[in-house]
């Protein structure tokens, strides 16, 4: 028995408010499910964040029905569950429960999937508490049962909900979502495993493995995980480069970029001291040319220097608090707007590592984020915040930066 599993797809994200990276999230999705069908898979599921939101556009159903339609041609079931981003929070219906009543999925938080000796079972995201009780009754139906769930494990975050240990036992697979990385987690003797995103969601999610999703074989004893990386993930270049040697630099990502079948998002970080944006904007805008995006952060190395911290699962807040005395208003103001979803996505860098956060490089991008946030409002769908809330928050970080600076 195949299994395609597949999570994180997040259709009708539009990252930094482009078309072209809507599209992107729409063909990795569709390039998964044409791969699932070639390798001639009996049943795919999907372990959450289908949609990036509860209400998604149109464009998104149109994605996901074209594809769960062709599964639907092929005999191919499609087994999901929810996650946090296409989960409504009220009563609203789900975007999903439109695709279940044109019979083109099965929603395993409701019901199990069973098919001869072989079945699905699964549980929609939710807190903590309510997820380690309704973990208690959760129980294999067959005798090859899959375990499908949107949660984050200890194991891949401080931040995450339950250790793999307090999975119930009995399945041969448990199919996770919720972390953007593919990993393999030995859980009670079988494989619990994330996929990842099919697309980069936030530059947390850049792996050298790629994007992509498993191909499970289910035959024997223990499954077999085969990861499928896809073709039709936008190329990132990650680049650092001291202020003097920033030219050779960018003539070689120039060269990259133009060999390359997409334009690449670049993401370059120019070191220097004193640096301001009009001595690298020449060089951004050659970068430019070739690419679909060009994200300069500016590095000045004589910026205070703070020894990384774990943050720890119990509280951000507090280890704020003792890890920078003197500056953990800041970096906690930041930090919650950075939660609240609102501002820039941009803001998603400062916290671009799950478990190591190096406060030095967090206070200065803050300080630099808040100054463009303030003279230019943010671009892209993802801003959910109110112009006027953005403007009240980037003063309040530009206040707390002036003050610290005064200060130091
Ligand atoms: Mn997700």
């Amino acid at each position: 028995m195949l299994l395609a599993h597949l999570s994180d797809s997040h259709l009708g994200y539009r990252q930094y408010g482009l078309v072209e990276r809507e599209r992107d999230i729409y063909s990795c999705f569709e390039e998964a499910i044409d791969r699932a069908i070639e390798e001639h898979v009996d049943v795919v599921v999907h372990s959450g964040d289908l949609f990036h939101s509860p209400s998604p556009p149109p464009q998104a159903y149109r994605s996901a029905i074209r594809s769960l339609k062709k599964l639907k041609r092929c005999g191919i079931p499609f087994v999901y569950v929810m996650g946090q981003h296409d989960k409504p929070k009220t009563q609203a219906l789900a975007p999903l429960t439109v695709l279940e009543d044109m019979e083109l999925l099965h929603h395993a938080g409701d019901k199990p999937y069973v098919a001869g000796d072989y079945s699905v079972v699964g549980l929609d995201y939710s807190r903590r508490q309510l997820l380690v009780e309704r973990l208690q009754s959760i129980k294999p139906v067959t005798k090859k049962s899959i375990l499908a769930l949107h949660v984050l494990l200890k194991e891949v975050s401080p931040l995450g909900d339950i250790s793999a240990s307090e999975l119930p036992k009995g399945f041969i697979y448990y199919a996770l979502g919720d972390y953007h990385l593919f990993k393999e987690i030995k859980v009670h003797g079988s494989l619990a495993v994330y996929p990842g995103s099919s697309e980069v969601i936030s530059l947390n999610d850049l792996s050298s493995l790629g994007k992509g999703f498993c191909i499970v074989d289910l035959s024997g004893d223990e499954a077999i995980v085969h990861f499928q990386r896809l073709d039709g993930v936008r190329p990132r270049i990650v680049v650092k480069a001291d202020l003097e040697s920033v030219d050779d630099v960018a003539k070689r990502v120039v060269s990259q970029a133009s060999a390359m079948k997409l334009k690449p998002i670049v993401h370059l970080t120019v070191r220097g001291v004193n640096i301001k944006c009009r001595d690298v904007e020449r060089v951004k805008e050659e970068i430019s040319k070739v690419s679909l995006r060009v994200f300069v952060t500016l590095e000045d190395v004589e910026a205070i220097s703070l020894q990384p911290v774990r943050a720890t699962a119990s509280s951000v807040e507090e280890t704020i608090k003792a890890a920078i005395p003197g500056m953990s208003d800041v970096v906690s103001e930041l930090y919650k707007a950075y939660r609240s979803g609102g501002l820039h996505s941009e803001l998603e860098r400062l916290f671009n590592s799950d478990v190591w956060i190096n406060w030095a490089d967090t206070v200065k991008a803050g300080a630099v984020k808040a100054e463009a946030v303030q003279q230019k409002p943010p671009r892209g769908v993802e801003d959910q915040a109110k112009p006027s809330q953005v403007k009240a928050r980037s003063s309040t970080l530009l206040g707390w930066i002036k003050r610290d600076d005064r200060e130091a």
